[in-house]
């Protein structure tokens, strides 16, 4: 089948919409092919506004990967605005990518990638416009094979009706892989149909396609079991983990936005996983073990990345950077490459202490002191030994005095409301933590400017980890211990004026909940939001608490469960959780002593540094942590400017058919 570029048609609404840029496509380092010339044909989507979307790696490494392959072509789809959603029902142009322009609808594939579940809605946007059926079982050969991933992926089962398959976990080797079975399905003229396709991906043993499973109920509306109902499909299937991250140097170039966007920046990706084991941090456990990517590999996508997009600022991204076991060798390596050039370089701090500050100070050495971040999470020590965050308040203090007297005037700490077993106390600890660092800090500096912001976000229970079973905290709760906190923050006039406060209401978490430990019977309440209007629900302007109240009322009333027995329930430690059949090699068991561990307020220690205590992950996955010293040093070791760099061999250019539009003539229209 062939596929024409909706462009002119396109092109005459975006006079009428704002920010029309975002859709006309041709970044630096995009992609655009000759469809006819390739095999199997992707269209990978971030759910949510190109301003966020396009700066989001997950996506822009499996673009990337799989567009170096000549016999694959790839491109991106974001969400479009409502008044271009509108335009485009009027008119008839559907979902499009931004590449080619070309209609989603026609592509093989549709992978989708979910960081929050807030963006379901916006996945039915993007089917409907792309006239791809909405659920899974009304789709035929015609339409694309709709795949999920990213965090949210890890229960899919609220959106399991729309999605044809799903990959847990890492996506470099999994995309590969999806493309291959498609191909050969393809080359042999498609045999058995798409449900054929479906089985063979799901035999693969590493996608899920929720179809073959069914979800039998108790009549209290507990979950019975799910079974697989045919023969070749397996009965749980696995994350999948890419562990030598030096193999995959992606992205390799960038893709620079043409619209403002969340992420100015370029980042550098240094390791994944993480063993701290906070309780509630769902990535940190689905993501186990840790795999660090090596000094040179760091350097060398740092030089490279910078050369091919011409920003001037490097994030050093991971789940707590400052744990690389060799980032003082990578932030002093690279502030010494960089120094007196325009290059600034960024660690989103989250470890709380004296040693996270000297680094910062380290990257500072070529730009400005903005703010520094932390992340206590809880507000007493109490509350911190539930969630094993392992931070004592003289560590705090200790901290933000250094960073203070070395000149910075603004920390910014992090805290979550609504957490297990907290009280109003804990809360009202976080004012009296504030007013110490504020106090400290003055003294420090001896200034009166300073400033420290506190952001608290609400806890939402995540499944895979051990607050699986917990109660969420009532949005009521939450709001009533944010106004005390706020008003004791208020209390002392004198150093209440050095303190900022910012959060949200409890009511977007309340609906977080619903959809993160949901199960299948939600998909008709995602699909009646959707119909009532439901657009981007992570974003407060548009978000409507109502319309997910009265939805869950009407599409759940003929069943025995509501909004809040999926919330504010506690689980019991052998009720069947709606994504025990989808392993991400946590044992169940473990999980549930350390939820224990959380009730008694024991802490339990990181696996980098101590032996290891049978999470389960690395015999389940056949994998290992991977972290250094290996007493490497970054290269090049010339500073940028003086001498050719060592290269690695895994940055030369790609044998592809590929294009750049716009790279070199400026030219920035559609291909
Ligand atoms: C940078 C970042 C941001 C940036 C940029 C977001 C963006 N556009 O990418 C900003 C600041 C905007 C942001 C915002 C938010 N973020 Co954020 N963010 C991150 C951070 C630090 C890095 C993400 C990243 O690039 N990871 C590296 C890439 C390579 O991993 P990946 O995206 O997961 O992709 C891999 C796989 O998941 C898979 N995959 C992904 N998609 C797909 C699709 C298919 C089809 C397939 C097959 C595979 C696949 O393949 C990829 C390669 O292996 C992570 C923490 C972390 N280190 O992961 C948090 C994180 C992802 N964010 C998180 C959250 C909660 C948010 C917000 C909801 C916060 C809020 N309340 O507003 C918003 C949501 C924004 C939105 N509407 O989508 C959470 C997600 C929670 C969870 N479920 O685990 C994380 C994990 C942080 C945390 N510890 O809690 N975020
Ligand atoms: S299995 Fe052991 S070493 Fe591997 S992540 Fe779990 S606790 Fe750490």
């Amino acid at each position: 089948m062939s596929t024409r570029s909706v462009f002119p048609e396109l092109e005459q609404l975006l006079p009428r919409v704002s920010k029309p840029v975002q859709y006309v496509g041709g970044e630096l380092n995009s992609t655009t092919k000759d469809w006819e010339a390739t095999e199997v044909r992707w269209a990978l989507m971030y759910p949510d506004a190109y301003e966020v979307g396009l700066p989001n790696q997950g996506l822009m490494i499996l673009y990337e990967i799989l567009n170096e392959r000549e016999d694959v072509l790839a491109e991106r789809t974001y969400s479009v605005w409502p008044d271009l959603e509108a335009l485009m029902r009027e008119h008839g142009v559907p979902q499009f990518t931004v590449d080619a322009h070309r209609p989603v609808g026609d592509f093989d594939l549709l992978g989708v990638s979910f960081a929050t579940e807030l963006g379901y809605t916006n996945l039915l946007t993007a089917l409907d416009l792309g006239r791809i059926p909405l659920r899974s079982d009304g789709r035929t050969e015609e339409h694309p094979v709709v795949v999920g991933g990213g965090h949210a992926a890890f229960n899919p089962e609220p959106i399991a009706d729309f999605l044809d398959a799903v990959v847990l976990g890492d996506g470099e080797e999994a995309v590969l892989e999806i493309t291959d079975i498609t191909r050969d399905w393809k080359r042999e003229g498609a045999p058995g149909g798409r449900d054929e396709l479906l089985l063979r991906l799901a035999e693969s043993g590493g996608v899920y396609v929720p179809r073959f499973y069914d979800v039998e109920y108790h009549e209290d509306g507990r979950i019975r079991r799910v079974v697989p109902n045919r023969d070749r499909v397996p009965f749980r299937v696995f994350k999948r983990t890419t562990m030598d991250l030096d193999q995959w140097p992606y992205p390799k170039q960038p893709l620079v936005p043409l619209a403002e966007s969340v992420h100015e920046r370029m980042s550098v990706e240094i390791f994944r996983g993480c063993t701290r084991g906070c309780r509630f941090c769902q990535a940190g456990m689905i993501t186990r073990p840790v795999r660090e990517r090596s000094v040179e590999g760091i350097g060398e996508m740092v030089r490279v990345g910078l050369e091919r997009t011409g920003f001037e600022e490097v994030g050093l991204l991971s789940l707590s950077s400052a744990d690389h076991s060799e980032i003082a060798e990578i932030t002093k390596g690279l502030a010494d490459r960089y120094e007196g050039t325009n290059t600034g370089l960024s660690l989103p701090s989250t470890r709380v202490d004296a040693f996270n500050v000297d680094l910062a100070n380290e990257l500072a050495r070529n730009g400005r002191r903005s703010g520094l971040t932390f992340a206590p999470e809880g507000g007493s020590e109490r509350i911190r030994r539930v969630i094993n965050k392992m931070v004592s308040e003289e560590d705090l203090i200790r901290t933000v005095t250094t960073a203070y007297a070395n000149g910075w005037r603004q920390v910014k700490l992090y805290f979550m409301c609504g957490l297990p077993t907290e009280t109003d106390e804990d809360v009202l600890q976080i004012a009296r933590m504030a007013k110490e660092v504020v106090r400290a800090g003055r003294e420090a500096s001896g200034r009166r400017d300073i400033r420290c912001t506190i952001s608290i976000g609400g806890f939402v229970p995540k499944p895979h980890t051990p607050f699986q079973w917990a109660a969420q905290c009532a949005p009521e709760v939450v709001d009533g211990r944010l106004r005390r906190l706020r008003a004791e923050v208020n209390g002392d006039r004198s150093l209440g004026r050095s303190i900022g406060m910012r959060y949200h209401d409890g009511r977007p978490s309340h609906i977080e909940g619903l959809l993160s430990r949901g199960d299948r019977r939600l998909g008709p309440v995602v699909e009646r939001v959707w119909r009532d209007g439901g657009r981007f629900d992570g974003w407060s302007e548009h978000f409507s608490y109502q319309r997910w109240v009265d939805a869950c009322a009407t599409e759940l009333a003929s069943t025995p469960v509501d909004l809040d027995w999926y919330t504010t329930r506690e689980r019991e430690e052998h009720e069947v959780l709606p994504w025990d059949h989808l392993d991400s090699g946590l044992e169940k068991e473990w999980l549930w002593a350390d939820w224990q561990d959380a009730l008694d307020e024991r802490e339990q220690d990181d696996c980098r540094w101590t032996p290891c205590f049978d999470c389960g992950v690395c015999p389940t996955m056949g994998t290992d942590i991977e972290i250094g010293p290996t007493g490497r040093t970054l290269l090049p070791i010339t500073p940028v400017g003086t001498g050719s760099p060592v290269r690695n061999p895994a940055f030369s250019p790609p044998d592809r058919a590929v294009t750049t539009p716009g790279a070199a003539t400026g030219d920035r229209g559609p291909a």
